[in-house]
């Protein structure tokens, strides 16, 4: 049984190195694997499902899809930048939905999967921020206006955030390690997968008396990152090697 993650790709039309690079790894490691889970931000953004009209969209769409139909069962949990995904881009794509936070047989190991920004719990701006756009009546108004206003709408966003960030400590931006422990209590289990912070690791933490593992996976940039997953050894490592 081999399992691989991905998290942070952003993709945009723009970006085409990651692009081709993302287009790799979908027909080598990510085919070669049994399953495929991307944990958040495969997109730089997501404006709602009827950008599946557009070329760009509809070809991460053919392209993942095409790697389903190879064989690899493709897991989709949404992240800060494209929780607006919905049952079209899953249809599309060939994905299976899986909810933030959830826990999954990796391997025959129950696993912690998030996208990590909830438990970045320092970041009280962020969570205003998320505490709006995750609300229904918001992303309802949002999705009625027109691709191209909520694409104006949201570069105005992307900048507000990129100089909100440049005010904030990397620290402020990181994981809480409260909300870590809380987090392995919770669900009971002793293994965490998550992306968002950008910091690629693998950490042990020490919790009511059991060693609990967690990985973090790396944003793509030159190269890609991903957790490679088979049965008796669960590695980071960086696309291509
Ligand atoms: O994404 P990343 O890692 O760079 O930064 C995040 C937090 N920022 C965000 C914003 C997204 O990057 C923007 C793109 C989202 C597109 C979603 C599409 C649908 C929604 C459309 C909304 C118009 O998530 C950043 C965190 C950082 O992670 C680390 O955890 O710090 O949070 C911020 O920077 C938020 C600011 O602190 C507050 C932003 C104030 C803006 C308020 C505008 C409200 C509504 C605007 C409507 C036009
Ligand atoms: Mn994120």
């Amino acid at each position: 049984m081999l399992t691989v993650f991905v998290s942070d790709l952003h993709l945009s039309e723009q970006a085409t190195g990651i692009r081709e690079l993302f287009e790799s790894f979908l027909n080598g490691p990510a085919r070669d694997a049994d399953q495929l889970y991307i944990l958040g931000d495969l997109f730089d953004y997501w404006l709602g499902d009827d950008s599946l009209v557009l070329p760009f969209e509809r070809s991460i769409a053919d392209q993942l899809a095409a790697t389903a139909c190879a064989g690899t069962t493709i897991n989709f949990m949404p992240g800060n930048r494209d929780f607006l995904a919905g049952p079209n881009l899953m249809a599309a794509a060939r994905m299976r939905a899986v909810a933030d936070s959830t826990v999954c047989q990796i391997n025959g190991r129950p696993t912690l999967l998030l996208h990590g920004d909830t438990l970045c719990t320092d970041d009280f701006a962020y969570w205003a921020f998320r505490n709006l756009v995750r609300s229904a009546d918001w992303q309802r108004n949002f999705l009625d206006q027109p691709l191209d206003v909520r694409r104006q709408q949201v570069e105005t966003l992307r900048d507000r955030s990129e100089s909100a960030k440049q005010e904030k400590s990397e620290a402020l931006m990181n994981v809480n390690a409260a909300a870590v422990a809380t987090a392995f209590r919770q669900q009971g289990v002793d293994r965490m997968i998550h992306g968002h912070v950008h910091r690629q690791g693998a950490h042990e933490d020490e919790i009511d008396g059991t060693t609990c593992r967690r990985w973090v996976l790396g944003d793509w940039g030159r190269t890609g990152s991903y957790l490679r997953c088979d049965d008796d050894d669960w590695r980071l490592c960086s696309y291509p090697e």
